[in-house]
């Protein structure tokens, strides 16, 4: 017999018994959880028994995997997000624990079926867009690599807004997410950390004649933990992500209880509550609200607490072990207040002196950056960050001089560069600049695809290139395929595994053995049947939730993401308007039924964007309703873009729009997502669509446009978008029909901004340059449409020479050249 453990082991418990089978689960949890009878049950107890049926065989692993790294001690990441856009956790969790076939059994036997039950779940949405997926896909390689990784965030209580048309316009919903309970998260009302904010700084003689910093007088506001278990695919790993809630302090405001005025205490009591109530709904051109400040420093200090009340529970004070066992991922410079955090913790808590605690606090960090969009560079009045983090703006003007003091010892008399590297912006009314911080404080930078990282070398942080010449390096984006793949496409998983075996899903670079298919007819048949089988069940989908009959045979050609300028979905809507004309004046040869589909949702205080929604919807009713279009042409906008529609519009792209401006965006990552599900790309040569292109090669991807230096050169030489309108009939034409109010007859100004933006405002994003490169691919790809047999061919060739873009290599390469941590094995 095997000696006891020390401590009972859950396994003690173990679910793996007849007694405790899924079935029998199901109907223990129906009465005990949900408190009710088969025959009275809805669809929603159903998710509830459901979700706590898979939720228990969660937590086994959970628990085990929380001692295995106790007793192990390996090199810990933490994953600091102000964002993670999760979805739907039930059929993942099912799916990642290998329980998914006979959960769906199970619910078959008791009359229900899976897909209605998993479409009760409201998506996690704490996420904007592409950044916060990308921290979801991130904490699923994590665990299924068996990674020690952890991400710490924010549990707001309501996610990224529901976006309603009402009158052909978006308008904003809250998203009372939580609103039925969510059984995927476990409060911790112990964990709970103290968060100062406001007050001041003095400073006291120390024992030892040193000066000690105190931060007095400050308002405190408590940072509760909740726990919400990530799951590793085919593994024994589940890990763990931190989402902190803001709670009033006990204590507080005794005085006005005192003087008893209980309503002024309950009212200044949600005010604090306030730090965690909403994820703010811009994703480029941020707003230097105060509120959104206390909110990064609410759940980095939380975050910098429990990371070292950890390390100091297993290690004491021995601080040189702490880049040894601690690497922590900046994600953007949301958290970028982490770094002073540190150094406050350090020399005012642990008083550590500091040049230690600097040079602990730079093997620690490491800074992704996202954007080289100015606009969405973070930057903070000095007057805001002193009145909010007094002792935080003085710690990193300590940090400045230091740093300055370097660089002007190694570039002696260049006054400019010190201008231009210091953390405090001083032309622009004195703002600290938190990308500087984060560079600063850091020992590794990366961008997010092979141009983006490029750029950053050579533009933004050129400066920063030459001081800390190897601290910039690239680690390409990438998807999970478990969501992306197995989950949202099982049929074409099914169809991939009976060819290769289903060893991909663990290991996507297994999927190049799929190549040779492309020249096999009869998988090329059978792809193409699953591809039609996708598109139906969205026919039937935006008949059912829109009302509209779109023809499964035509081309699904398909723009998802937020909606930017930079992005270009206006000169999608170019491309539509001139296939509308040309259908009109009966120039229909040789063209190809297509359904254009947009969805996305635009930051609430972007006027442009909104008004690029409405324009979307006014072309759509025009030629949707258009008799003379005769089936060629139909245009969707989707409403409320999020994980779960993502899931359902991904398997059934035919052509994956990807058209921003050659230089603007960053990786993109739906991009990958359409092509794993075999749709072809047509794309600028663009964040990491040049990488795509690399890897599907050039004949089975459509590129057009400028490049990022062509779009550089005719900038310095003087763009003008007169030049390009005069010169192409049928541009003028779609541009001078959107002036004109053709589709907003009975307000006929409403769409000149756009027009204006596009002509006399100089047409920043150069769409009128690339729109007629745009229109003559598109021909292109409305002829290969035609050829099925080799539409099928290329598309099987882009799911096979994708495998590069698994999020799984991306997460080994922060692994080995950014973190230092390896596999815990059990
Ligand atoms: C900042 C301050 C205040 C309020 C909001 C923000 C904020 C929030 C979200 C700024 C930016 C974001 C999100 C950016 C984002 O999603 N970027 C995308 O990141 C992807 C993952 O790397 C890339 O693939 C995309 O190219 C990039 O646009």
């Amino acid at each position: 017999m095997a000696t006891p453990r020390k401590t009972a082991s859950p396994r003690q418990f173990s679910l793996n018994s007849e007694e405790h089978s899924i079935d029998n689960s199901l109907a223990n949890h129906l009465i005990y959880t949900s408190g009710r009878h088969a025959e009275a049950a809805t669809t929603r107890d159903w998710y509830e028994t459901t979700a706590h049926t898979v939720r228990d065989h969660l937590i086994e692993r959970w628990v085990e995997t929380v001692e295995n790294y106790y007793d192990k001690d390996p090199k810990r990441v933490y994953y600091l997000s102000l964002e993670f856009l999760i979805g739907r956790m039930l059929s993942n969790a099912a799916l990642n624990l290998g329980i998914d076939g006979q959960v769906r059994e199970g619910l078959h036997a008791l009359g229900q079926t899976m897909e209605a039950v998993s479409d009760m779940e409201t998506d996690a949405a704490l996420g904007n867009g592409g950044l916060g997926r990308l921290a979801a896909c991130f904490l699923d390689s994590m665990a299924t690599l068996d990674l020690p990784g952890m991400g710490y965030g924010i549990r707001y209580e309501y996610g990224m807004f529901n976006q309603h048309i009402e009158n052909g316009q978006q308008v904003e919903h809250p998203d009372n997410w939580l609103r039925y309970g969510n059984p995927w998260e476990f409060q911790r009302p112990e964990r709970l950390y103290p968060v100062k904010f406001y007050g001041h700084v003095v400073e006291f003689p120390a024992q030892d004649g040193s000066v000690e910093q105190h931060w007095v007088d400050c308002e405190t506001v408590m940072a509760m933990a909740y726990d919400m278990p990530v799951p590793g695919y085919n593994t024994e790993t589940v890990n763990n992500l931190r989402l902190w809630s803001a709670k009033a302090t006990r204590e507080f405001n005794l005085d006005s209880f005192n003087a008893g005025d209980y309503v002024g205490a309950v009212e200044d009591k949600t005010s604090t509550e306030n730090l965690s109530k909403v994820l703010y709904p811009n994703d480029t051109s941020v707003m230097g609200r105060e509120l959104r400040l206390r909110q990064q420093y609410f759940f980095v200090s939380a975050s910098i607490q429990d990371i070292l009340h950890r390390f100091t529970h297993e290690h004491d004070s021995s601080w040189e072990l702490l880049p040894e066992k601690v690497a922590i991922q900046l994600n953007d410079t949301h958290p970028a207040i982490a770094v002073a955090e540190m150094m406050h913790a350090l020399v005012d808590v642990y008083r550590l002196k500091w040049d230690r605690a600097w040079s602990l606090t730079t093997r620690v960090f490491a800074y992704t950056n996202h954007t080289l969009m100015p606009e969405a560079l973070e930057t903070w009045p000095v007057d805001m960050f002193e009145r909010v983090l007094p002792r935080h703006l003085d710690i990193i003007y300590k940090i400045n001089h230091y740093f300055l003091h370097d660089v002007n010892h190694r570039f002696p008399g260049d006054t400019e560069l010190l201008k231009r590297v210091s953390i405090i912006d001083e032309d622009h009314g004195r703002r600290v600049r938190m990308a500087h911080l984060a560079v600063v404080g850091s020992h590794t930078v990366n961008g997010v695809a092979a141009i983006h990282s490029d750029l950053l070398k050579t533009t933004l942080f050129a400066d920063f290139n030459r001081i800390f010449p190897g601290k910039i390096i690239n680690v390409t984006n990438g998807i999970t395929p478990r969501r992306w793949l197995n989950q949202c496409n099982p049929g074409l998983t099914e169809l991939i595994a009976s060819r290769i075996g289903s060893g991909f899903i663990k290991d996507l670079s297994q999927i190049e053995k799929l190549a040779p298919f492309a020249e096999d007819a009869r998988f090329r048949k059978e792809f193409m049947q699953i591809k039609q089988a996708n598109k139906q069940r969205l026919v039937e989908r935006i008949h059912h939730r829109l009302g509209m009959r779109i023809d499964p045979e035509s081309m699904f050609d398909v723009q998802v993401k937020r909606i930017h300028e930079y992005k270009r979905q206006l000169l999608n809507v170019l491309h539509v308007i001139t296939l509308y004309n040309r259908i009109r004046s009966g120039k229909t040869e040789g063209m190809t039924p297509r359904t254009v589909i947009f969805a996305g949702k635009a930051a609430p205080g972007y006027r442009m964007a909104k008004l690029i929604i409405r324009l979307i919807l006014d072309v759509a009713g025009m030629v949707n309703r258009d008799p003379a279009i005769n089936g060629l042409l139909k245009v969707i906008f989707l409403p409320n873009y999020d994980v779960s529609s993502a899931e359902r519009i991904f398997p059934a792209s035919d052509l994956s729009e990807q058209i921003s401006t050659a230089g603007t965006e960053a990786s993109g990552t739906g991009n990958m997502k359409m092509a794993l599900n075999g749709a072809l790309t047509i794309g600028t040569l663009d964040g990491a669509n040049i990488e795509i292109r690399e890897e599907v090669g050039e004949d089975n991807i459509f590129i057009f446009g400028l490049t990022t230096q062509q779009v550089a050169e005719l900038r310095m030489r003087g763009y003008n978008p007169w030049e390009y309108y005069n010169a192409n009939a049928e541009l003028k034409q779609a541009l001078d029909m959107i002036a004109e109010g053709y589709f907003s007859v009975e307000e006929p100004e409403r769409y000149k901004p756009i027009y204006e933006t596009l002509t006399w405002n100089g047409d920043y994003y150069l769409l009128l340059a690339d729109y007629a490169s745009y229109v003559k691919t598109q021909e292109d790809v409305g002829a290969l449409y035609r050829d099925k047999d080799e539409w099928a061919r290329r598309a099987i060739l882009n799911v096979a020479r994708v495998g590069k873009f698994s999020s799984d290599r991306t997460i080994r390469e922060y692994a080995q050249k950014v973190w230092g941590v390896e596999p815990v094995a059990r």
